[in-house]
C-alpha cells in the first residue's frame, strides 16, 4: 500500500513538494456513489401481476442444464415483494444513488409498440422509485438488461429492425411514467453480452450462435433503438424533465504483451473491438475504422458481395452521433493483447475478424468468476483510455465488483474495492479524468446469468434456501458505508 509521500528539499531557500499517488486522499465533491442490480437477477415474481415471459424465464424454463445447478430467476431475491427491505439497505449504506432495471415484459407484457401497458407493473417501479425519493437516494434506471420479452424474440429478436420501435414505444412509456422522478436514464446494458453473447457465442439467452453475422446485426438495431429512445427524450422530455440518457458499455483494460508496435495494435484494436464497437458510434456516428475495415475485408475475401458488418446511412451516421450525455463504463478485469498470425480465411467470426491473442497473467489475483481477475491499475489506463479517446466525456462507472462463493468476512471483496477505487482517486486527482460515479456492483448476492448462483457479487448476502430470502450485511457492506461517508479509503485521510 503506498502512502503519501513528501520530500521536501530545502535547497537554495527553494521548497520542492513531491507528492506520490497516495491513497490517503479525499475523493471530491463531484464524486457520487452507488451500487446496481439488475431486474432479472433479483426481482422473481416472474409471473406476478400481469408481467410478461422474457428470453431469460424461457431459457431457463426450457433449457434448465442452460444454468450452472439448473436454477433460474423465479423468485431470486424476491425484490419485487422486498423492494422496502432493499432501500432500507440502501439507506444504511448512504449511496448517492441506486443502479436498477426495468423488466419490459412487467410493463409492457406484449412488447410490440402500441400494446397495453400493465399498470401492476408500472406501480411496482413508481412505488420503488418513491421509496428511493422518499428516503433521499436518487434513481438511476437501465431499460434493459437483457430480459427481451419472449415475444418479441418470437419475431426474430433484436436483429430485427422492428425492434427499434418496439423499444422506442417502450422508452416513451418510461419517460413518460417514471421521467418526473427519474433523471438518468441507461437504455442499453452491455449491448455486447445480448449480441455477442445472444447472437454470436451462445452465452447469454437467447443462445444463439451465429457470430460475424448475427451479433453485428443486433448490434446494428439496437444501435439504432438507443439513439431513438435519446432523440425522443430530445424532442418529447428534456425540456420538462431536465434529465439525461446514456447507454452502458463494458470493456474490459487490453495491455499490450509487450513494447512493440504490433503487440500494441492488438490492444487498441481489441479495445475499439469491444469498447469502440458501440461507443464509437455514439459519439463519432460510426463504428472504429478498424473495425469497419476489417470485416469488410475479411468479407470480401470469404465472397460475400457485402460486408457483414452492416453500414449506417449518412442520416443514421447524423441521428447516431452525439447521442449520449456520460459514457457509462461496466468494468471489472484486464487481459494482455498480443499479435497473432491472421487466423484462417475460412473462419466466420467476431473473434476472428478481430484476430488477437488475449490471455491473462495468471498472478493476477482470481475470483469464483473465471473471467474476472483482480486487476486494479487497469481502471486507472481504462479510465485515461476513454478520456482521450473521446475528448474528455462525463464518465459514470456504473459496475464494478468481485466474485467469490460466499460468506460475511468478504476481505478480499473490501481489497477489490479499495484498490480500484484507489486507482480511480489517481485518474481524478493525478490525471484529470472526469470521473463521477461509481458504482459497486452489487447490492446483494443475485441470480449470476448462465452462473446461476454459484458466484456471489453482493455486498449483502442473501440466503436463497429460506423463503423469505433474508439479507445480512458482508464485512463490504460496513467498508463502502465508510467510504462513502468518509470519501476516504482508509481510516484517516490528509
Ligand atoms: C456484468 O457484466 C453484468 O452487467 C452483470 O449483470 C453481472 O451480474 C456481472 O457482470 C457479474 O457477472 O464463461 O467466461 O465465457 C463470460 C460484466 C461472460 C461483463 C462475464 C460477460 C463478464 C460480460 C462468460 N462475461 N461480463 S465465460
Amino acid at each position: 500500500m503506498e502512502y503519501k509521500l513528501v520530500l521536501l528539499l530545502y535547497l537554495c531557500g527553494l521548497t520542492f513538494e513531491i507528492t506520490n499517488a497516495a491513497i490517503n486522499r479525499t475523493f471530491p465533491a463531484t464524486v457520487k456513489f452507488g451500487i446496481a442490480t439488475s431486474t432479472y437477477q433479483i426481482e422473481g415474481a416472474w409471473n406476478e401481476d400481469g408481467k410478461g415471459e422474457n428470453i431469460w424465464d424461457h431459457i431457463c424454463h426450457e433449457n434448465p442444464t442452460y444454468i450452472v445447478n439448473k436454477t433460474n430467476g423465479d423468485i431470486a431475491c424476491d425484490s419485487y415483494h422486498k423492494y422496502k427491505e432493499d432501500v432500507a439497505m440502501l439507506k444504511d449504506l448512504g449511496v448517492d444513488f441506486y443502479r436498477f432495471s426495468i423488466s419490459w415484459s412487467r410493463v409492457i407484457p406484449g412488447g410490440i409498440a402500441g400494446s397495453p401497458v400493465n399498470q401492476l407493473g408500472i406501480d411496482y417501479y413508481k412505488n420503488l422509485v418513491q421509496e428511493l425519493v422518499n428516503n433521499g437516494i436518487e434513481p438511476m434506471v437501465t431499460m434493459y438488461v437483457w430480459d427481451l420479452p419472449e415475444i418479441l424474440q418470437d419475431l426474430g429478436g433484436w436483429p430485427n429492425p422492428e425492434l427499434i420501435d418496439h423499444f422506442a414505444y417502450y422508452a416513451r412509456t418510461l419517460y413518460e411514467e417514471l421521467g418526473d422522478s427519474v433523471k438518468h436514464w441507461m437504455t442499453f446494458n452491455e449491448p455486447k453480452q445480448t449480441c455477442l453473447g445472444g447472437y454470436g457465442d451462445g452465452n447469454m439467452a437467447p443462445g444463439y450462435t451465429a457470430s460475424g453475422i448475427a451479433d453485428y446485426q443486433c448490434s446494428h438495431m439496437l444501435l439504432k433503438a438507443h439513439a431513438k429512445a435519446y432523440h425522443i427524450y430530445d424532442e418529447e422530455f428534456r425540456a420538462e424533465q431536465q434529465g439525461s440518457v446514456g447507454i452502458v458499455i463494458d470493456t474490459a483494460w487490453f495491455e499490450p504483451a509487450s513494447g512493440s508496435d504490433e503487440d500494441k495494435e492488438a490492444a487498441e484494436r481489441s479495445l475499439q473491438f469491444m469498447f469502440g464497437w458501440y461507443t464509437n458510434p455514439v459519439v463519432n456516428g460510426n463504428y472504429p475504422q478498424v473495425m469497419i475495415d476489417r470485416v469488410d475485408e475479411r468479407s470480401a475475401t470469404q465472397g460475400y458481395a457485402v460486408s457483414r458488418l452492416p453500414k449506417f446511412t449518412d442520416e443514421e451516421i447524423e441521428y447516431i452521433k452525439g447521442t449520449h450525455d456520460f459514457v457509462a463504463l461496466n468494468f471489472y478485469t484486464a487481459n494482455y493483447a498480443q499479435w497473432m498470425e491472421e487466423s484462417d480465411i475460412n473462419d466466420v467470426g467476431y473473434y476472428s475478424d478481430l484476430n488477437v491473442n488475449q490471455f491473462i497473467d495468471e498472478d493476477w489475483e482470481e475470483s469464483a468468476s473465471s473471467w474476472l481477475r483482480v486487476v486494479p491499475w487497469s481502471l486507472r489506463k481504462v479510465v485515461n483510455w476513454i478520456s482521450k479517446t473521446y475528448d474528455n466525456p462525463e464518465i459514470f462507472i456504473t459496475e464494478s465488483g468481485f466474485s467469490d462463493t460466499g460468506g460475511l468476512e468478504d476481505d478480499r471483496r473490501i481489497n477489490y474495492h479499495k484498490e480500484y477505487l484507489s486507482n480511480l482517486l489517481e485518474a481524478i486527482l493525478d490525471d484529470g479524468v472526469n470521473v463521477t460515479r461509481y458504482t459497486a456492483w452489487s447490492l446483494m448476492d443475485n441470480f449470476e446469468w448462465t452462473r446461476g448462483y454459484s458466484e456471489r457479487f453482493g455486498l449483502y448476502s442473501v440466503d436463497f434456501e429460506d423463503p423469505d430470502r433474508p439479507r445480512t450485511p458482508k464485512a463490504s457492506a460496513a467498508y463502502y458505508k465508510q467510504v462513502i461517508a468518509t470519501r476516504c479509503l482508509v481510516d484517516v485521510c490528509e
